[in-house]
């Protein structure tokens, strides 16, 4: 083998480790790639797929629930693919505080902050995700049960 003549038999395992190490993170990034790729709301996001848009930034969009909810019901995404609230860390606090911000900002925009409002992230199969894009819902103009079904 050219491999055993160039190099001694004691780099052979180190290569192959290497190599190993190389292809498992090579898989872990297309898989995620394919993901953003297939997300509606990267895709919203980037303008692909079309939305009734209240505000964009270089960070986040807000637009309208395609299945409102409530008379005023939108979403606030960051335009960075994250699968869920689980995935934000202490790097994300100054993302998570702009879109609280943003969240108020549009409440009033939309005539819902006096009467008041409920502010959802719903998180994973028991919190209700069915679209794995951290999003917050944005819903008012009627009255909201407590606690929630
Ligand atoms: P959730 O169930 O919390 O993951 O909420 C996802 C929401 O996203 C749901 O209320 C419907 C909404 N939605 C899904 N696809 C689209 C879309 O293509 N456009 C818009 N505007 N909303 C969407």
């Amino acid at each position: 083998m050219k491999f055993k003549k160039k190099y001694p038999q004691k780099y052979e395992s180190l290569f192959l480790f290497t190599n190993k190490v190389v292809m498992i993170r090579f898989r872990i990034i297309c898989r995620k790639n394919i993901t953003i790729m297939a997300c509606i709301f990267c895709k919203i996001a980037s303008g692909e797929i079309p939305a009734k848009k209240l505000f964009e930034d270089d960070k986040l969009v807000a637009f309208y629930d395609i299945q409102p909810q409530s008379p005023v019901h939108f979403l606030i995404i960051p335009k960075h693919h994250f699968a869920s609230l689980n995935d934000l860390s202490a790097d994300h606090v100054h993302l998570a505080g702009h879109i609280l911000v943003t969240a108020s900002n549009l409440a009033r925009e939309t005539g819902i902050d006096q009467s008041g409002y409920r502010v959802v992230f719903n998180t994973r199969e028991d919190g209700g995700q069915s679209v794995d894009h951290l999003h917050a819902h944005i819903l008012g103009k009627r009255k909201f049960l407590w606690p929630p079904g």
